[in-house]
């Protein structure tokens, strides 16, 4: 098989990309070691930047992102037992929060790119990166798991298979500095069959630790509490986690929604990037080359940003024979990874209760929503962080 750029993963990354190629008439295959109904089925992210939402309108994506999605004007911040509007729209001059689930929105792009007639393979084995620092690199994998052995020949190969893919391992490690945090707690969260109890998001600072209020449709919510990230999910019955979110997320007067809970997980929390992005004719994109905690709701937005940075310099490569862009990619995206990894790092710190820090760094954290609250700075500050920051290019 041969093809111009093969494109590993159809995550988030791989599949923006894949359609930011093709629009360009750039001809791409994407290899997938899961099935499509593994990929659609995966509960993970659930908030959109606003651009995210305009590109997704901008590619004719967002028919039924515009019927079931959540746009909120902003989120709650939630500390001390009071409650804190945050109104981003009015913060940001229009901006605004999107809510609509990550395999809803790969649903729509995988649907729409073999629609288009783009090319996925899902369910692939064994695959591995080859020839990555010549002209002519190539991808081996296994169609179907066990098929027989098959060469992709490429120009490029863009590395969008997540933070366990092999990838990020094709760059000598001696080429490559890796910048690691682990968090001391964890995240559990679960989907409940219940009602929504507030129109917007809440993240809560509680003496317990932190809550999150998020929402899938009127009729599903999506919540998590911190946990120990080593916790077994056997210790934590459906009546131990509502009786927690319900102290964590107390306020007085107003009641939680509750209901039958059908999937719950625990994740660990950490932040993670790699410097290089780029090694000869290999792109890394998305989880491939950071990672951070779920706290900013950044993650799924960063991989999208890498790949719009990456789809305009492989155009004016193809397009212009002009390689200046393609050269800087991994300066160009770092620059936008390190903001999203230090607000992640920052509403991560600020929101949690972290077993090994003294009263005053505690103290220090609620100075630091009070000031959210007082300095129409700081509230924009941060608005401007969760909604999607330019892109500086
Ligand atoms: P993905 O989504 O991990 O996709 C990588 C794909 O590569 C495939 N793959 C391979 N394919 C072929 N060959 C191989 N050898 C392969 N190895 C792996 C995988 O099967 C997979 O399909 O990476 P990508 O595209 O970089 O996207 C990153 C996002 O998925 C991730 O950052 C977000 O989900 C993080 N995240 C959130 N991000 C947000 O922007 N907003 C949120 O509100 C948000 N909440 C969250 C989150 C992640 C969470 N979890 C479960 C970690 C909430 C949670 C709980
Ligand atoms: C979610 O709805 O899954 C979600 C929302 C906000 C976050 C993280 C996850 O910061």
């Amino acid at each position: 098989m041969k093809t111009e750029i093969a494109i590993i993963g159809a995550g988030p990354a791989g599949l923006f990309l894949g359609h930011l190629l093709r629009r360009a008439g750039i001809d791409a295959v994407i290899l997938e070691s899961r099935t499509r109904e593994e990929v659609e089925g995966t509960i993970r992210a659930g908030v959109l930047e606003h651009w995210v939402v305009a590109l997704m309108r901008e590619l004719g994506l967002a028919a039924r992102l515009e019927k079931t999605a959540d746009f909120h004007d902003g989120i709650t911040l939630q500390w001390n037992g009071e409650r804190l509007h945050l109104d981003m729209r009015d913060l940001t001059g229009g901006k605004f929060v999107t809510v609509y689930p990550q395999h809803e929105v790969l649903r729509d792009l995988i649907a729409g790119l073999l629609d288009a007639g783009g090319e996925i393979l899902f369910g692939v084995g064994e695959t591995a990166l080859h020839g990555v620092a010549s002209s002519d690199p190539w991808v081996s994998f296994r169609p179907g798991k066990t098929g027989p052995a098959t060469r992709l020949d490429c120009r490029y190969i863009v590395g969008a298979d997540g933070y366990h893919g092999p990838s990020r391992q094709a760059i000598p490690a001696e080429r490559r500095a890796e910048f690691h945090k682990l968090y001391p707690f964890g995240w559990l969260g679960i989907l409940a069959q219940t009602g929504r109890s507030w129109p917007e998001l809440i993240y809560a600072n509680q003496a317990e630790g932190f809550a999150l209020l998020s929402t899938r449709s009127p009729e599903v919510q999506r919540l998590y509490i911190q946990c120990n990230p080593d916790d077994d999910i056997a210790l934590w019955p459906d009546e131990r986690i509502w009786e927690e979110l319900r102290s964590r997320l107390a306020v007085p007067g107003w009641t939680l929604a509750e209901g039958p809970i059908f999937q719950k997980g625990i994740i660990p929390l950490r932040s993670f990037v790699c410097e290089t992005m780029q090694y000869g004719r290999l792109f890394l994109a998305g989880d491939a080359a950071h990672i951070v905690p779920p706290t900013g709701a950044k993650g799924l937005n960063l991989a999208v940003a890498d790949v719009v940075v990456l789809a305009e310099a492989l155009i004016a490569r193809y397009q212009r024979n002009d390689e200046e862009k393609l050269a800087r990619y991994s300066e160009t995206a770092l620059r936008r990874v390190w903001k999203g990894e230090r607000f992640s790092w920052y509403m991560t710190t600020m929101l949690h209760r972290n077993p090994a820090e003294t009263d005053f760094e505690r103290r220090i954290h609620f100075a630091d929503l009070d000031f959210v609250r007082t300095s129409r700075a700081a509230a924009t500050a941060l608005a401007e962080n969760y909604v999607g920051l330019p892109f500086d290019r």
